[in-house]
């Protein structure tokens, strides 16, 4: 008997062939109808520039806008605020540094140089830009402060130098990430006329005999206005006030523009005001320089009828 062993029929062997080739067309067609591919898109979306909504200035924080300013002798804050947009998003305008705020006579324009008299380039420091929560909130609130000194130029009717032609300007420019800037400035401010005067508080004339004239004692007048001539007037409303039922007539004293004058040709003091002739004190321009005058005044003491130590009060009052 003859047995064959490993032998396949031929048309088994072809079957597999075949099948085996249908494998692969498979698999071949599964792999190409299954690769990935992408499309990459893409988009830029234009900057819109920031918005200044709205420009108050104000002399409380947060306070209503007022279109008049009055100083005083030392000086005065003023707070400029307001809330600002950037359609994109108020991250694009929300750090201090890109924000400009200047206070200015509105004559000289933006440009202006830093003058306390005139023109005021004003500090943006973090915690002015505010309410800004996340990408998608548009809006922040800004607020500014800024000091006025009381030698800023006044712009009202009656101002000296004469500047009521013009007031002054607040201005408030951002600038976006994209580096867009957008300013806003306020309609109308004017700064009134400040009339106010700093005067030596005491004077000693000392140890005096019964009819006898003092020394000058000088005073010194200073303009803490900005009226450009300020003129002074000077009263003594009461007697001398010596002790017991001792007193010294106001008349006693008398003054005078210029020093080691005569005591019998000076204006005798009164006790209601008059001026002071010959004095006119110009107003602080330049910063750190105190512009001021002297005023000079005599005592003589009454031949008799008084004794003790006397004290007074004189009484200033600035006048244009
Ligand atoms: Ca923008
Ligand atoms: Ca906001
Ligand atoms: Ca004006």
């Amino acid at each position: 008997m003859n047995i064959k062993t490993g032998q396949q029929s031929p048309y088994l062997l072809l079957g597999l062939f075949f099948a085996a080739v249908a494998l692969v067309a498979l698999v071949a067609l599964l792999v190409v109808t299954s690769r990935a591919d992408n499309s990459t898109q893409t988009a830029t979306i234009e900057n819109s520039p920031p918005i200044v909504d709205n420009l108050f200035i104000a002399t409380s924080s947060l306070g209503a806008g007022q279109e008049n300013l009055t100083l005083t002798e030392t000086s005065k804050q003023i707070f400029i605020h307001g809330a600002a947009t950037d359609p994109n998003s108020c991250q694009q305008i929300d750090a201090h540094t890109q924000w400009d705020v200047k206070f200015y006579r509105t004559d000289l324009g933006s440009g202006c140089a830093a003058d306390p008299v005139n023109c005021y380039h004003i500090t943006e420091i973090a915690s002015n830009v505010t309410g800004c929560d996340s990408v998608s909130d548009t809006n922040v609130a800004y607020q500014f402060t800024e000091n006025i000194f009381y030698n800023a130029d006044a712009t009202d009717p009656g101002s000296n130098p004469n500047n009521a032609g013009t007031d002054w300007t607040a201005r408030v420019c951002v600038t976006d990430d994209a580096g867009v800037q957008t300013c806003k400035v306020n309609v109308k401010t004017e700064i009134l006329t400040l009339n106010s005067l700093d005067i030596t508080p005491s004077i000693a004339f000392g140890n005096l005999a019964l009819g006898a004239t003092s020394k000058d004692a000088t005073m010194t007048a200073t303009n803490k206005g900005n009226y450009n001539a300020q003129k002074v007037k000077i009263a003594q409303a009461a007697v001398w006030d010596c002790g017991g039922d001792s007193t010294m007539p106001v008349a006693q004293i008398r003054f005078s523009p210029t020093p080691a004058f005569t005591y019998a040709n000076a204006s005798s003091m009164k006790t209601v005001a008059s001026t002071v002739t010959g004095v006119t004190i110009l107003k602080q321009t330049v910063s750190g320089t105190l512009r001021t005058e002297k005023i000079y005044t005599k005592l003589q003491i009454p031949n008799s009828g008084a004794f003790g130590e006397c004290t007074a009060t004189l009484d200033f009052t600035a006048v244009l």
